[in-house]
């Protein structure tokens, strides 16, 4: 394996001219739709657009992938279920090093780029965070110059789009493809087959137990490929969407449209509703269609590149991803193509599958750890089952007599009736990592606690991290140009560069221009708001934000009470600074606490907007389905980042480090990766508040937490609570009912009530610096300058090293 660094071909940028820009532009038009820049419409100038870009890429492309395989270079694979990567015609151009060129060559021709990149569809194939990480390490992964590649479904339909009707989440569907895809290539030739169901029967082969598939239901997976461009490099790997289709034999079996749609609408839609059994029927079946097909082809490319025989070698070569449990089936689809298909001796098969496969973990909340009902995972991959009952049976018996039954017991795979597949990723794979380093430390000591007494060299952290180029190179162009002023551009290829911002803390001249810019994008914000809400605010407020998916143990139920403290406070004649709260988030369909939080939350904007004796003071806005590109527009505009989960619930959190990096302030308690950021900026430039780790272990272990004594006892607390029952919300009383229940439940596990006076607190701090501009934008000059430690890039470079072994491609750029 060669182990030669890309090099980065210059620090200019901007790789094409202007005139040139035009002129491709005037040719795409003229060849692909007839017609003159003055006459396209923005969507027509959009696809000339993308489709420079794919020409720009494409060569890149090609001789990346012959590098790749030619130079006998290991990849990865990152298998998830989610990729989130929002719009790419941006981050394209930007990593191809023509985005300030098309701005301009645009603004010539009277054309507005955010205006013509609006018309793209956000790639939605994803929740929320996890899905986020997914793609931004698809991006840092080329821009780092590493051989890795993503492997996913091609939703047809991508997560929701987030209605309100009467205050109420209502979900629509997200036909993102209805113009098609103008990023994807259907690689028809590298389709592989899957099958489910039917029976399996063992037959001797010349001496080898052979599996023979009787009554399956066999399904076409076709990979879409998407590039995924490196930063200035020449470098451009692939993500793979997989595709359900009838397999070519099987046309004559389902000749009724009904009938084909049985089969394609496997990949119809992002995360079945697994309320019911049907919705999780079909979930698992996703799961092991792109388990299957990714490690097909895997294997296939292997075998054409290096021979069967050197089979033995494919950890050398090739690391799989399992991306939390969602692809934890690897570990038995690997074995079963190595075993059933190569004839691999048992023990043989198990070393290669371990060495090649590495977990992440995303979470402590056991709700999201999958385990799968026997019957239901038996009945579709019989095959499937059979070896990971067989993994399940040698791991017990190979503890037998060196660890306590208990242990064994707690730890295996198949129990009471179910497949634990969180346990099945870590027995398979030689790497486990959590994403922030308290939770990490949670996993070994709480919840895999016994996995980490037996293999404790296999956990490792590895803190999550964002995608700097997208968050200040193209969500706050302005930003990125005060960077380069002050600290000139290299920042923008070696984020470390970013802590000589610091240097400017007492430069009057660089904060005032932090306040500018920050001024200028909230004034844009505004206007996104009164074009989508109606609700007027005023760019001169704090800013204040919370952007994630609704969840109770993220808590936007305390900014609520807090809000309703303010607006009782205001009603009171008692002041405070001028505030916009800002929501975004989605729930999950079938989550009926966060559905009640949004409405009551909506309800609670109604009243406070709209009463006159608040004056304007305060102003709470929920934004509609929030998504990637919500995302940049909102975050650019925060003035105050919330950061407030219960501590030890949230893993990690991505939107304290993009919030940050745009000089937002964070309120925060220590949870996640709010540690780290505290760490990076110190104490002073942060507010910091609420119950530690400790603290909530202990309430749990006691069963101490009797939030109705604080109720009780505090009546500013009470006061806001009881706001929730008592009329003073119109319009949401079962809701407003539900969350009063909820907060005073002996023992809530998200101790709300517990963190409110220690979060008042801290918002006190927040008006207090907030009266202070300068101490103020110092502050957020910390932030900027320190977000550099949360570059996905060098997440990326531990993942590379200490993970999967990885070198980078050998690449001459010059010549891509
Ligand atoms: N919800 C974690 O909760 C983390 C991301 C990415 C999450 C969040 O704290 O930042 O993953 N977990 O690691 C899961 O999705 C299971 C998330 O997005």
């Amino acid at each position: 394996m060669k182990s030669t660094k890309v090099s980065v071909s210059n620090k200019n940028l901007r790789e094409i001219s202007p005139e040139e820009f035009k002129e491709r532009l005037a040719s795409k038009l003229d060849r692909h739709f007839e017609e003159s820049v003055e006459e396209a419409s923005k969507e027509d100038i959009f696809a000339a657009l993308a489709s420079m870009v794919r020409d720009g890429y494409s060569g890149k492309w090609r001789r990346t992938r012959i590098a790749e395989s030619a130079n006998g270079h290991k990849q990865a694979y990152y298998f998830s279920i989610e990729f989130l990567p929002g719009t790419l015609l941006k981050s394209n151009l930007l990593n191809l090093g023509w985005l300030d060129t098309a701005k301009e060559a645009l603004a010539d021709l009277g054309l507005d780029l955010d205006e013509i990149a609006a018309v793209e569809p956000d790639m939605a194939l994803g929740n929320g965070g996890l899905g986020r990480l997914a793609a931004a390490f698809m991006d840092s992964l080329a821009s780092t110059g590493y051989a890795g590649n993503g492997n996913g479904l091609r939703y047809k339909y991508g997560l929701f789009k987030q209605k309100f009707v009467n205050g109420y989440q209502k979900e629509l569907p997200n036909d993102w493809l209805k113009q098609g895809d103008y990023w994807e290539v259907r690689r028809e030739s590298k389709s592989v087959l899957v099958k489910f169901g039917g029976r399996v029967n063992m037959v001797d082969d010349h001496g080898w137990m052979t599996p023979q598939y009787e009554g399956c239901t066999v399904v076409r997976a076709v990979p879409y490929d998407v590039a995924m461009v490196g930063y200035h490099n020449g470098v451009a790997n692939t993500l793979r969407l997989w595709d359900a289709e009838i397999a070519p034999e099987d046309e004559l079996k389902y000749p009724s449209i009904a009938d084909r749609r049985k089969i394609e609408d496997l990949t119809s839609i992002l995360y079945p509703d697994d309320s019911n059994y049907d919705g999780r029927l079909l979930r698992l079946k996703q799961e092991y269609f792109f388990v299957s097909a990714g490690l097909q082809s895997i294997v296939n490319n292997f075998i054409k590149d290096y021979g069967e025989e050197n089979l033995a070698d494919f950890p050398k070569y090739v690391a799989v991803h399992i991306n939390d449990t969602h692809p934890a089936m690897c570990v038995a689809e690997l074995m079963r193509l190595l075993v059933d298909g190569h004839r691999m001796d048992w023990d043989e098969a198990w070393e290669i599958t371990k060495e090649t496969m590495s977990y992440t973990n995303h979470t402590i909340m056991a709700e999201a750890m999958e385990k799968w009902d026997v019957g239901m995972f038996s009945q579709l991959l019989p095959r499937l089952f059979d070896i990971v009952k067989e993994i399940d049976r040698r791991y017990a018996a190979g503890l037998e007599g060196k660890v306590s039954g208990d242990v064994i017991e707690r730890t295996r795979i198949v129990k009471n009736g179910q497949i634990h597949m969180a346990h099945l990723a870590i027995i398979g794979s030689h790497s486990v990592n959590g994403v922030a380093a308290l939770h990490t430390q949670l996993l070994e000591t709480e919840v895999l606690s016994d996995f980490y007494q037996l293999y404790p060299d296999r956990f490792n952290n590895k803190t999550n991290g964002i995608t700097l180029r997208r968050w200040i190179q193209i969500a706050n162009p302005d930003l990125a140009k005060l960077l380069d002023k002050t600290i000139g551009n290299d920042w923008r290829f070696d984020s470390k560069e970013m802590l000589k911002f610091e240097k400017f803390y007492h430069d009057t001249a660089t904060l005032t221009s932090l306040q500018q810019i920050k001024l200028a994008n909230k004034q844009k914000l505004a206007k996104v708001i009164k074009d989508k809400t109606g609700v007027v605010v005023d760019p001169e407020a704090i800013f204040d934000v919370q952007v994630k998916r609704l969840h109770a143990y993220k808590r936007q139920t305390l900014k609520l009470l807090h809000v309703l403290k303010l607006y009782q406070d205001l009603k009171a004649g008692i002041d405070h600074p001028k505030r916009v709260v800002i929501f975004g988030a989605i729930a999950a369909p079938s989550y009926v606490f966060a559905k009640q939080v949004i409405k009551v939350i909506n309800a609670v904007a109604d009243l406070v907007n709209n009463d006159p004796d608040i004056k304007g003071k305060l102003k709470v806005v929920f934004l509609e389905n929030y998504n990637v590109s919500l995302a940049e527009q909102i975050i650019p505009a925060a003035d105050l980042s919330e950061q407030i989960s219960t501590t030890t619930k949230e893993a990690s959190g991505t939107s304290n480090m993009k919030l940050m990096a745009n000089g937002a302030l964070t309120v925060a308690t220590m949870d996640g990766a709010n540690i780290e950021i505290k760490d990076a900026v110190g104490s002073d430039n942060i507010f910091a508040f609420g119950l530690d780790k400790d603290e909530v272990y202990t309430y749990y272990a006691n069963h101490s937490y009797h939030p109705r004594d604080l109720y009780e006892s505090d009546p500013v607390l009470k006061k806001a609570v009881d706001a929730l029952i008592d009329g003073t919300i119109p319009n949401c009383a079962s809701e407003g009912r539900a969350l009063y229940d909820a907060f005073l439940k002996d023992n809530e596990e998200f101790l709300v009530l517990a963190d409110f006076e220690a979060y008042l607190k801290a918002q006190k701090l927040v008006e207090k610096v907030w009266q202070n501009p300068r101490q103020w934008a110092q502050m957020s000059l910390v932030n900027i300058a320190h977000s550099e430690r949360f570059d996905a890039d060098k997440t990326i470079e531990r993942y590379a090293s200490e993970i999967w072994n990885l070198d980078k491609v050998e690449f001459d750029a010059e010549k891509a």
